[in-house]
């Protein structure tokens, strides 16, 4: 049994919510969630207020997912201007350096302007309504004025993480179409720059991406650049004569805010889009009530803004509640261990919301990631990303907490908008290494592989059985992989590939993918992916990847190759394939082991056996299960024999 942490007394003096309020308001969002979305969808500022609330099915063949469909808003309007007649100069965004010594405020009053003047900077380039704009860009403010910019003028933005590679931004601009790039010269992270201009320039180059007319380049390290005519335009010179007025595009609550492409169990990353009404109001009310957000605390989401977590929660929710949110340029290792303690004490934050990967990091060093600080105005801690091991969550509550931060264990997805699964700081009593309990509106459940629902004390599949406002509502341009993903495992309810048990409290805990996804680092990878990658070398016949058990990263990526015939394997070669990977991809996408064989373990039909695979790379000989179906059982004795190492 693992311990229980209560509610700290000086928490529940303050909460917003206490357990009573919690099941209160739960029960009342599940038994009347046209009543309860209603009401809460008044958090935000409409143009023209809805009538309409959830209209909304989970029918095979007839999926839709619409909320507040005849209301019209704008994001960056309730991001910013409607904070200006009474935070015009509260700071919005505390941005922090890679540098230490390098910081900036900026406030609402600066915000707006920032935006409205990049905003008119698209226009001027003929960018509008319903347009495509990818953002590739280091953690600087101007990614995130790039992103209002867009909600603001009614284009649908694309950001694409900083660490993807040319052919990734090729595929992603591609498959949205987009219109523009906006990207910078160079990032700067732990103490070294990446070239992001040179990348997009090769993912762009030779007309590789045809809709593409612009590339707009914010000036951030000031590092040499190629430069070409007629596409390439500077941040600074598109805003250098235009107004700091723009009024903000009147939007239905269903036009589509922004992609986000992530990863799937086959090989094309998916566009997983995401309106504007309902978006809104689960960003900003998850934010409001998980975090526990008080006026005037300084929030601080360390994750990048190329992911969900970035979008929702260092930019979207925090703004729309008109809170101070701190955007960090840097590594958590940087130029020292204690870096995140430092931050937090310089910056007096007090909600900390970061991964079990940036904690593993930093147990790893003892206690030397807390002797630099004191973190004395922290109050409230987050993590996200990936099951956190109650080790981990043990050494974040006391070395990082000192022992008086609850932490909430937040379960979601890139397809989910918002946090679904978390404990409250006010109401929930935590268990380490459990997500607790839904959110509001959220109802999970656990299936068994008939799509049967579990009752009491279980574990299966993790389904959600219903609707909620910040739900995806389509695959861009593919609605029916969108209803093949999520809807037709279980029929009738979506399904998030992630298996959990639910104990005897009702509390659930997550046990990680059931399909082909890893999560490496708290990043989402497909398998599939990394092995179009690895079979795109010379010298690479076939290739399989599986995940396995790895202290820091979660999971590490094993990769099986075969070599294509007359091909000497070498340490160089072995050198060669992982670089490939890193650059056809990503660097967060490098294998940790490369095992060279002459076959897999594949079924007389020719499907590689995973569930073997996946076993040898964690070393779980006992218990392979049926090798009887396969083409040649010999295989899998060569395969243990040589298994790689850790
Ligand atoms: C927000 C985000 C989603 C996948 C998800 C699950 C894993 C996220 C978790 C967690 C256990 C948590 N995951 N949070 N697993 N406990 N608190 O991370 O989105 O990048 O789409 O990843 O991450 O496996 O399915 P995304």
């Amino acid at each position: 049994m693992s311990q229980l942490y209560s509610v700290p007394e000086h928490i529940k003096a303050k909460a917003k919510i206490d357990n009573d309020g919690y099941k209160k308001l739960y029960q009342q969002s599940i038994d009347d969630p046209e009543g309860f979305w209603s009401e809460h969808g008044q958090r935000i500022t409409w143009f023209t207020p809805y009538t309409k609330v959830k209209n909304t099915s989970f029918e095979p063949g007839k999926v839709s997912v619409k909320w507040y469909k005849d209301g019209t808003l704008n994001a960056c309007y309730n991001c910013v201007d409607r904070h200006l007649a009474d935070k015009a100069d509260k700071t919005a965004i505390i941005w922090e350096g890679d540098d230490p010594s390098v910081d900036k405020h900026i406030t609402y009053r600066e915000l707006h302007k920032e935006v409205s003047r990049f905003a008119n900077g698209l226009k001027k380039l003929g960018i509008g309504k319903g347009d495509r704009v990818a953002i590739y860009m280091p953690m600087v403010p101007e990614a995130a004025y790039a992103m209002l910019a867009c909600a603001r003028i009614g284009a649908v933005h694309s950001v694409i993480f900083g660490g993807f590679s040319p052919n990734a931004i090729a595929d992603r601009i591609n498959d949205c179409q987009a219109k523009a790039i906006i990207t910078a010269d160079e990032g700067r992270r732990g103490g070294s720059t990446i070239g992001l201009k040179a990348n997009v320039d090769k993912a762009i180059a030779d007309d590789a991406c045809p809709t593409l007319e612009h590339s707009i380049v914010c000036r951030v390290t000031e590092g040499d650049v190629d430069w070409t005519e007629g596409r390439d335009v500077w941040w600074h010179e598109l805003v250098g004569n235009v107004s700091d007025e723009c009024q903000a595009e009147v939007m239905n609550a269903e036009d589509p805010l922004f992609i986000l492409y992530t990863s799937g169990s086959t090989g094309k990353p998916k566009g997983v889009v995401h309106t504007t009404g309902g978006y809104m109001v689960y960003a900003s009310m998850t934010h409001e009530y998980v975090f526990d957000y008080q006026e005037d605390e300084v929030y601080w989401c360390a994750a990048d803004v190329g992911w969900i977590t970035g979008h929702s929660y260092i930019v979207y929710g925090p703004l729309a509640n008109g809170a101070t949110t701190l955007m960090f340029e840097g590594v958590p290792t940087y130029p020292g261990v204690g870096r995140i303690g430092e931050i937090v004490d310089k910056h007096k934050v007090n909600i900390l919301y970061t991964a079990p990967t940036a904690i593993r990091a930093l147990m790893a060093k003892g206690d030397e990631a807390a002797k630099t600080s004191t973190r004395e105005s922290l109050r409230i801690l987050g993590s996200v990303g990936e099951p956190i091991n109650p080790e981990a969550w043990e050494w974040y509550h006391r070395a990082i907490g000192n022992g008086k931060c609850p932490i909430m264990d937040t379960w979601w997805q890139t397809e989910n908008g918002g946090i679904l699964i978390t404990p409250l700081p006010g109401a929930t009593d935590l268990k380490p290494g459990s997500a607790t309990r839904p959110f509001f509106g959220i109802q999970p459940a656990l299936v068994d592989s008939e799509g049967n629902i579990q009752e009491g004390e279980a574990e299966g599949g993790l389904v959600i059985k219903d609707s909620w406002p910040g739900q995806m509502r389509t695959l861009w341009g593919d609605h029916e992989r969108f209803e093949q993903t999520y809807f037709s495992t279980f029929k009738g309810m979506y399904f998030s590939g992630d298996g959990a048990r639910r104990d005897a409290d009702g509390y659930y805990w997550i046990t990680g993918r059931m399909d082909d996804v890893l999560n490496v680092s708290g990043h989402r990878l497909g398998t599939a992916e990394i092995e179009s990658a690895l079979v795109a070398h010379k010298s690479v016949a076939e290739a399989a990847v599986v995940g396995y058990p790895h202290d820091l990263k979660g999971q590490g990526i094993y990769v099986y190759v075969t070599p294509v015939e007359g091909v000497e394997v070498t340490d160089e070669l072995t050198k060669e394939v992982r670089n490939w990977v890193r650059s056809e991809l990503s660097p967060i996408a490098t294998p940790d082991l490369i095992h060279w064989t002459t076959g897999l373990p594949k079924t007389r039909s020719g499907k590689i056996m995973r569930r073997i695979l996946r076993k040898i790379a964690a070393n779980e000989y006992e218990n392979l299960g049926d090798t009887s179906t396969l083409a040649d059982p010999s295989v899998v004795d060569s395969l243990i024999e040589n298994r790689m190492n850790k």
